[in-house]
């Protein structure tokens, strides 16, 4: 089991290199493919991949490794025991959703590394252009990361505080990110 995950990081790794693009932190995220509405979205690759289930979209963040979450607490626990066996490997940020209450369309973030220490941003997505622009209503930040939102593409506008547990009521930023950053 060790030597297969072991291999599966490294492919993952090659691929990573080969598809990330030079110096791009932001961008309108390009349409999803699949048909479910348990989207995975890249921030290295900025891929939006769709599946029916959580379990899937985590098995596809994970690059494989995650093969029985239901839950983001489940997740989270999973991804908690991988990174003690191995130090590193993808993780999932956080959670953006459609609806209110955590309902509707998700999209699991996923990245090559954990948020550092500290307030810097680590990773920022622009909505702009996709579906999600000014549509999410609930929020899930992972265990290594916050969640802090802009009202404009390319963080513009105003700035959210961080937000460091779920939230499933986002208040006056109902409908109204345009770009969310992990902190
Ligand atoms: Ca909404």
């Amino acid at each position: 089991m060790r030597r297969m995950l072991a291999v599966l990081a490294t492919s993952a790794a090659l691929a990573l290199s080969t598809a990330l693009p030079a110096g791009a932190t932001t961008g309108a995220a390009p349409g999803p493919s699949g048909s479910g509405n348990e989207c995975v979205a890249d921030v290295d690759t900025k891929k939006v991949t769709c599946f029916d289930t959580f379990r899937e979209a985590a098995k596809a963040g994970s690059d494989g490794a995650i093969t029985d979450a239901d839950n983001p607490k489940e997740l989270n626990a999973a991804l908690a025991s991988y990174r003690e066996d191995w130090g590193t490997g993808r993780t999932w940020l956080g959670t953006a959703t459609w609806d209110s209450q955590w309902q509707g369309d998700a999209l699991y973030f996923w990245g090559d590394h954990a948020c550092a220490t500290g307030n810097g941003e680590d990773y920022a997505w622009d909505l702009s252009g996709s579906r999600w622009d000014d549509q999410l209503s609930s929020l899930t930040p992972s265990s290594v990361c916050w969640i802090e939102l802009f009202q404009f593409p390319a963080r513009g506008g105003a700035k959210s505080e961080p937000f460091k547990s779920p939230a499933g009521d986002l208040g006056w930023w109902n409908d109204r990110t345009s770009t969310i950053t992990f902190v």
